[in-house]
């Protein structure tokens, strides 16, 4: 299928996504969710794409759901119509995925943000859930995931009022991993990627999917989880690759298996 709303491209075992509505600031439309669903799926099960980079322009990682197109929307539609469902396989995708977000990353573009891995922003990012403003509430997760990320009193003050927060703040209250200037961002984004999908990729999947846990359930359950799971990664060749790596003073050769 060719994509119309999105750029990819392959870089060895990195896929980077360029979300590509420039005229709407890559306001999500139906189809733009649609392409970068597909994107993203399709890589999660190509054994040759360790990590995704999702990012957007300059000007805008995304400024939201697409206005125009909800503006008319009835109730019957919207909840007939499941509207944002389809993200739950976004967030089913076993992959790392990496945000690098410059510009707007406001309402459902915040959100798609907060749906990956790791958020990388560049010095000119602005995070907000601004949907307040049109009458409504963020419908992407906003109102759950940015209350984990950064606590109640920034989330509700953020989402009753629409301010924005800027990356330095963002950073300070641990929405984004790190600030880049943003002549650097695609770059070192690209680079982090690619540590990643140097690593093994089933292990780096089932350390995600540890790390997620964390927001899931309590922390007993997850400790556990984690134990199962450590215990579990001795049954792949990786394991024992990059220990005996380590232990011949080598850099270790990944099968992902
Ligand atoms: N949807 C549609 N079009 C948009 C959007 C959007 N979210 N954002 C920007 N655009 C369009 C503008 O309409 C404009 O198009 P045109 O030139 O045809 O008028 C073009 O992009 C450029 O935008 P501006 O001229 O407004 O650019 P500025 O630099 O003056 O302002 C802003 C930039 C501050 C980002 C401003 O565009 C803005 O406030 N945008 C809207 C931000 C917003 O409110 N986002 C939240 C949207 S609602 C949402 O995301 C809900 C998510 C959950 C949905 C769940 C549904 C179940």
């Amino acid at each position: 299928m060719g994509f119309e709303t999105i750029l990819t491209d392959t870089r060895g075992r990195v896929l980077l996504v360029t979300l590509n509505r420039p005229q709407a600031l890559n306001a999500i439309n139906r189809q733009l969710a649609t392409e970068v669903i597909e994107a993203v799926t399709r890589a999660d099960t190509d054994p040759g794409i360790g990590c995704i980079v999702l990012t957007g322009s300059p000007r805008a990682f995304a400024a939201g759901a697409d206005i125009k197109e909800m503006q008319a929307a009835t109730y019957a539609e919207m909840y007939g119509g499941d509207h944002f469902a389809a993200w739950d396989r976004f967030i089913a995708v076993r992959t790392p995925i990496l945000a690098a977000v410059a510009g707007y990353a406001l309402g459902g573009g915040c959100e798609l943000a907060m749906m990956c891995d790791v958020i990388l922003a560049a010095d000119t990012a602005m995070f907000g859930q601004p949907e307040i403003k049109l009458g409504v509430m963020p419908g992407m997760g906003g109102s759950q995931r940015l209350a984990r990320f950064v606590g109640k009193a920034k989330a509700m003050e953020m989402c009753l009022t629409g301010r924005m927060m800027d990356a330095g703040e963002a950073e300070r209250a641990g929405l984004v991993s790190r600030v880049i200037p943003a002549d650097q961002l695609l770059d070192e984004a690209l680079k982090t990627a690619e540590t990643i999908a140097s690593m093994s990729l089933p292990i780096a999947m089932m350390t995600k999917e540890a790390v997620n846990r964390a927001y899931e359930t309590t922390l007993t359950e997850g400790v556990r989880f984690e134990r199962r799971v450590f215990h579990a990664m001795f049954a792949t060749e990786d394991q024992k690759e990059g220990m005996a790596a380590f232990v011949e003073k080598r850099p270790p050769r990944f099968s992902h298996r």
